[in-house]
């Protein structure tokens, strides 16, 4: 039976949440059938099955899982005989360390650099409520969050410096061929480019070339994904 990855989608088919960039990453990786459904931010009812209110959501036959951690190790536990997302206990620690560090430091660093962008590409239904939901996350209103400050920017240069430092001479995070690691950072990079044409990375930057191999896997699905050509 095919899996459901139930997906947040902005206007004109945009999918811009790293956390759902990360599971269709490892679906694809574990080549499974798959479709996805897509969510607007206000289609809460769309996901009410799942007991909670975030996507990603799989849907598995009757296996139902959120939490893009949660759906990798299930997907890694479910399917045993396909590619590998961790490569064993190891990797699977590491890429822990991987997902903890991109949620707190290269999404806060990312999102004071694109969040307001988002705005022109959510779907009418759901401006209000971004608008609101991130001020009260955040503290203060989009607008006035992405205002690419000197030391804004700087702090993205140097998570991406240190991406460039853990990929030394690899083709990817995980060493010659990708791994969940890489899908985790790939997220953030994937989110940016749906919906701002903000250019993260200088493009000779070994992460720049990272980012275009991870652009380039299962057969370009994610660059052929609607967003900027950055
Ligand atoms: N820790 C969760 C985070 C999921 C999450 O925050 N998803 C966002 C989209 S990027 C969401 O569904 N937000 C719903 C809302 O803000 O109402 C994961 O890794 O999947």
């Amino acid at each position: 039976m095919t899996i459901q990855l139930y997906e947040l989608a902005g206007k004109d088919d945009r999918r811009f949440s790293p956390y759902c960039w990360r599971a269709r990453m490892a679906l694809e990786h574990k080549g499974l059938d798959y479709e996805t459904v897509p969510v607007r931010f206000t289609d809460k009812d769309l996901i009410a099955f799942s007991g909670q209110e975030r996507v990603p959501v799989v849907r598995d036959g009757d296996n139902v899982v959120s939490d893009s951690w949660d759906i990798a190790e299930y997907l890694e536990r479910q399917y045993p005989d396909k590619a590998s997302l961790f490569g064993g206990g190891v990797g699977h620690g590491l890429a822990r360390f991987l997902n903890v560090w991109t949620d707190r430091v290269m999404h806060l660093a990312l999102i004071k650099l694109v969040i307001a962008d988002i705005l022109a590409h959510v779907d009418e239904a759901d401006r209000d409520y971004f608008i609101e939901s991130r001020t009260a996350r955040l503290g203060e209103p989009p607008e006035e969050i992405q205002t690419r400050s000197e030391d804004d920017v700087r702090a993205m240069v140097h998570a991406v410096s240190t991406v460039k430092a853990a990929l030394g001479s690899n083709n990817f995070l995980a060493g010659n061929a990708p791994a969940y690691g890489d899908y985790i950072l790939f997220g953030a990079f994937a989110w940016s480019r749906s919906i701002s044409d903000f250019q993260l990375l200088k493009t000779d930057d070994p992460v720049y070339a990272w980012r275009e191999r991870m652009l380039d896997l299962f057969n370009g699905m994610p660059r052929n994904a609607v967003g900027y050509d950055v």
